[in-house]
């Protein structure tokens, strides 16, 4: 028997059909209704989670201080070694019998971190993940190819429910097994993929490999997200496989992806869903409590959370690490925008003196026609120097001859000392040579002697 999937419609720009109330709001209808929802998501916290009262105690602070948005600059922050401290579930604020679901990082950075939902914490996340697939061009009745991680990562099965909220057709992959993604895209003929930008790339570079067109498949939209990536690896994708890609941003602690979604008819930047997230931005490296701490709209610093509507695991001003700015909202004009994320505050390389990004090198290196966008950065301190050393190793597109490599190398070398100010080397690559990405994709290898 044949499935005849109903006619995909081409996105337009939002008329409110379809859309969450909340998406058509005011700015100032939705203040309120984050003003409203702090006040009870404070007192929430302070009653029910141990951790917040004494935190909140140890400052001086009490909930009904809380009289206007700006108030919640005076409470105390929440970390990643909070959790870790109430490991497993000293963070909950419901009885075990209440949680739903439990997710946790992996915790290869030390110990993982554990958060929960209620039924109404997951009904909440499928709403929010369908409104950002919604944003960035998916409609009701399109199949949806999941690449995004099935398990304790928050990335498969939330991508999975927002799917189906959203009346998604989902075909639960997971990520991995990239032949068999292959095949499947091939014969199942999804509209749209959700993966990593890095786990798309390798798709896309094993397809070639195997002697098919990455444009030539069914895929139209793909919702990428889950690490830093930028708007040349946005080109990159959009011309190798033939399709929209939207960026959708989440962590964990915070609910998964879908904090925040990108819409596909301006491609500017995702929406924070700011009727469930109050975002601050703060100095990330000089972070003082207090109404006045907190940086204006445009400036640069780390990202803060506070959520507005969960039941679970309520979290208060939770320090992200990641570095953004907030932009005014465009597509969805009351829900500001975030930049893209440069980096974290803990994967900035300092070399001598100067900070580095990833994606600083990623920016860099497609605009080189020569390279891929494949590549590693490595840092070692040769024995008995104090200066350490970054050799940025990456591939040569095929067909490239070495003469062209090596000039690439060389421009490679004087765009990253113009653009960053370090100097560094710079290692062209035979093509396939360097680790493909299976979801998340490590970058930087340090290996600096440890102490
Ligand atoms: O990565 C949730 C997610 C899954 C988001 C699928 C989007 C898609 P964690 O494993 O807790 O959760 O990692 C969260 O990943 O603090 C950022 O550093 C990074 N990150 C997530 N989305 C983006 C993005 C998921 N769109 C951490 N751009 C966050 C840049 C991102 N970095």
């Amino acid at each position: 028997m044949t499935l005849h999937a109903p006619e995909t419609p081409t996105p337009t720009a939002p008329t409110g059909a379809g859309l969450d109330p909340e998406e058509t709001m005011s700015r100032d209808e939705l203040e309120a209704l984050q003003l409203s929802r702090l006040q009870h998501t404070v007192a929430y916290a302070y009653d029910r989670v141990p951790l917040y009262k004494r935190k909140f105690d140890e400052a001086g602070v009490h909930p009904t201080d809380l009289r206007e948005l700006s108030d919640l600059g005076q409470f105390p922050f929440t970390t990643k070694e909070d959790l870790r401290l109430e490991y497993p579930f000293g963070m909950f604020a419901v009885p075990q019998n209440e949680v739903a679901r439990i997710h946790a990082s992996s915790g290869t950075t030390g110990r993982a971190t554990v958060v929960g939902y209620t039924k109404k914490d997951l009904a909440d996340w499928a709403k929010l993940v369908a409104r950002s697939f919604r944003a960035s061009g998916i409609r009701p009745g399109m199949k949806v190819h999941n690449a995004y991680g099935y398990g304790l990562f928050t990335g498969g099965l939330g991508a999975h429910a927002g799917a189906e909220a959203l009346g998604c057709t989902v075909i639960p992959i997971s990520g991995g097994q990239t032949e068999r993604q292959i095949t499947l895209i091939q014969d199942f003929k999804p509209d749209a993929i959700l993966a990593t930008p890095t786990y798309l790339l390798t798709i896309a570079d094993a397809m070639m490999k195997q002697g098919i067109d990455p444009a030539s498949t069914s895929l139209k939209y793909a919702v990428l997200g889950a690490e830093p990536w930028t708007e040349e690896m946005r080109h990159e994708l959009e011309t190798t496989m033939n399709i929209k890609a939207c960026d959708i941003y989440g962590l964990s602690e915070v609910m998964g992806p879908g904090v925040a979604g990108e819409a596909v008819e301006t491609q500017d930047g995702s929406h924070i869903w700011e009727d469930h997230f109050r975002p601050e931005i703060i100095d990330a490296f000089n972070p003082a409590v207090g109404v006045d701490s907190v940086l204006g709209d445009g400036e640069h610093g780390e990202l803060v959370f506070t959520s507005l509507t969960k039941e679970a695991l309520p979290i208060i001003r939770y320090r992200t690490k990641d570095l953004t700015r907030l932009m005014p909202g465009t597509a969805r004009p009351a829900h500001r925008r975030m930049g893209r994320i440069t980096g974290r505050s803990d994967d900035m390389i300092i070399l001598r003196g100067v900070n580095l990004f990833p994606s600083q090198i990623e920016e860099i290196a497609l605009r080189i026609p020569e390279l891929s966008p494949h590549f590693q950065l490595e840092l070692t301190r040769p024995e008995g120097q104090r200066m350490d050393q970054l050799t940025v190793r990456i591939e040569r597109r095929d067909a490239v001859t070495p003469e062209q490599s090596s000039t690439a190398a060389r421009t490679l070398r004087e765009q990253i000392k113009i653009h960053v100010g370090s100097s560094c080397t710079v290692d062209v690559v035979e093509p396939g040579s360097l680790e493909r990405s299976n979801g998340k994709l490590r970058r930087i290898y340090d290996m600096r002697p440890k102490g």
